[in-house]
């Protein structure tokens, strides 16, 4: 199936071919050397040639935690669009959407028309993508309930929609999982009553059987395999256990220490199926990344990037980008110095309640708190190395509020002169809901980029992105980069990586926002 494509580039340097779009682009950027105390700025340019298929497979998606309030609420949210279903609410009647999806509701600006405005297309229209209401989704979930009792659980859709889902859910089950007790909350033990008995090498196996008969019975050309299952806790990266890859399918074989989602990792990856990581644990233990390299699959991780920390990251952005305009002005650390960020937040769904454990809350504090290291490291100026805001993040557990998540917020900077700036937020929202648009993202952005290639003047031999997919840091809290390669969190330097590199593959020059058109006599 051909995505319907709602504008061509005109131009010698893109070739709209039966099967690729090819493009030729220049991609311009500057190189800085330190030479005897002085920053010395080369600007380079290399040409790339960018390859698209432009053919879009049929995509399956396996969500492990199917059968969660994210699992169900993306299911939810396909079958709506699909079916078109509308219904009644207290405050008028609601239709189904894809609002909160970057590709499907977020638009790109190709440049100005001959009145000098900007036209703007959805970001699912510069390239082919996957159709969101073309996915199949299938899953695993330790909880046996089938897709519509798990919908009615999680309490996140108005019971009319529930209502017109149920007969389109109750078919779907999740498979059975891997338990490991002691990576999730003990709280969690009652939901688990849906499990694939045996060994470590075992359940690798089954899971490897579940993607092959998913891929086969359902006439799929790919799939691609999303961790949204519970946070676990962290695991020790150790020498000789899961440091390689090699080591790592050793202690599969062997029986020993490795965590459910590290095995769906291993999986997915020997299976060829991208693997993404919804939650904040260290799934992708060095032997995981060094197996997706070995078997040239997509990796992409850690914790969907949904609500707080997505403002997280645009605030923290704004108060040190302000400072640092400060600073080329005048000279002086003015404005804001220090500063200290401090998150709370209180939810009554299940991964609330798993939060509620020390040890899986540890995930999270760590993903939540590491998401303004850039920003900090961007200002030398304001912020000495090794220096820090205060960062603090806490999260109760509180079952009568459900999925509906409140998130306060306190950022306190300095002004020039001990003056205090002090913004105050308070968000409330249902989680899911913000999640689900995120999930349907990184799935159509990890399947476009596998039909990506390029080559450059350099080195003529075709090759496709890092298997550690870093394009994908936007819709993730802690962004997996490749070795060596700066982890970006400010949110729309996130935004402008994806677009730049879509408008490169139809041969568009990265946006600029500069408007000199608009700024000559
Ligand atoms: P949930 O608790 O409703 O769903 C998780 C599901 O995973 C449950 O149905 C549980 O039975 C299942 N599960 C647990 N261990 C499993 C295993 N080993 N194999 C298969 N299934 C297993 O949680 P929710 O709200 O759906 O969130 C899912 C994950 O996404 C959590 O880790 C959460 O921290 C993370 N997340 C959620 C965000 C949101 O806005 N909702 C944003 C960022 C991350
Ligand atoms: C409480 O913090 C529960 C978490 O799972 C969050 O809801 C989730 O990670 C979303 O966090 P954020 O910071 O992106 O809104």
């Amino acid at each position: 199936m051909e995505a319907a494509a709602q504008f061509f580039v005109e131009s010698p340097d893109v070739v709209y071919g039966p099967e690729a779009i090819e493009a030729q682009y220049e991609y311009r950027t500057t190189r800085v050397s330190r030479e005897g105390g002085v920053l010395k700025v080369h600007p380079t340019s290399t040409r790339f040639t960018f390859r698209t298929a432009r053919q879009v497979p049929r995509l399956g998606v396996m969500l492990v935690g199917w059968g969660g309030n994210n699992g169900s609420t993306l299911t939810a949210a396909v079958l709506a669009n699909r079916l078109r279903l509308s219904w009644p609410t207290r405050s008028g009647r609601k239709e189904a959407n894809y609002y909160g999806s970057l590709t499907q509701a977020g638009t790109v600006s190709l440049g100005l028309d001959a009145e000098g405005q900007e036209v703007f297309v959805p970001f699912s229209a510069v390239l082919p993508m996957v159709a969101p209401n073309d996915l199949v989704f299938d899953g695993w979930d330790i909880s046996s309930l089938n897709l519509a009792e798990a919908m009615r659980r999680a309490k996140v859709l108005d019971w009319g929609l529930q209502e017109q889902l149920w007969p389109h859910m109750e078919a779907l089950r999740p498979r059975p999982s891997v338990y490991i007790p002691e990576f999730i909350a003990a709280n969690q033990s009652a939901r688990a009553d849906n499990l694939i008995p045996g060994s470590r090498a075992q359940q690798l196996e089954q899971i490897r059987r579940d993607i092959r008969d998913f891929r086969s019975s359902a006439g799929l050309d790919k799939v691609i395999v999303l961790w949204t299952a519970n946070t676990e806790r962290f695991c020790e990266v150790i020498p000789g256990l899961n440091d390689t890859a090699e080591n790592l399918l050793r202690t599969i074989e062997l029986g020993l220490e490795v965590s459910p989602s590290t095995l769906f990792a291993v999986a997915s990856i020997l299976e060829g199926c991208a693997f993404l990581n919804g939650s904040p644990q260290n799934t992708l233990v060095p032997g995981a990344l060094e197996l997706a390299w070995q078997h040239r699959v997509f990796v992409g991780g850690d914790d969907f990037k949904s609500g707080q920390t997505k403002v997280k990251s645009v605030l923290v952005d704004f108060l040190i980008g302000s400072g640092l305009k400060g600073l080329q002005l005048l000279g002086l650390p003015l404005y804001p110095q220090t500063m200290s960020i401090v998150s709370y937040n209180h939810l009554g769904n299940n991964d609330g309640e798993n939060l509620s454990a020390p040890l899986q809350f540890r995930s999270k504090e760590v993903s939540k708190s590491n998401v303004v290291d850039d920003m900090v490291q961007s200002n030398p100026v304001l912020y000495t190395p090794g220096e820090e805001p205060d960062h603090c993040v806490v999260i109760k557990y509180v079952p009568y509020v459900g999925d509906s998540k409140r998130a306060l917020d306190e950022y306190t900077s300095e002004l020039m002169l001990g003056g205090t700036n002090t913004l105050v937020l308070h968000n409330t929202c249902e989680d899911s809901l913000l999640a689900a648009p995120i999930m349907l993202d990184l799935a159509l952005l990890t399947e476009l980029c596998q039909r990506v290639s390029f080559c450059t003047d350099m080195d003529p031999e075709p090759q496709t992105f890092h298997p550690v997919l870093s394009l994908l840091s936007f819709l993730f809290k802690a962004p997996l980069v490749p070795p060596g390669s700066p982890v970006v969190n400010a949110l729309f330097r996130q935004r402008s990586c994806i677009e730049n590199i879509l408008r490169a593959c139809v041969g568009l020059p990265p946006q600029n926002h500069m408007l000199l058109e608009h700024k000559m006599e």
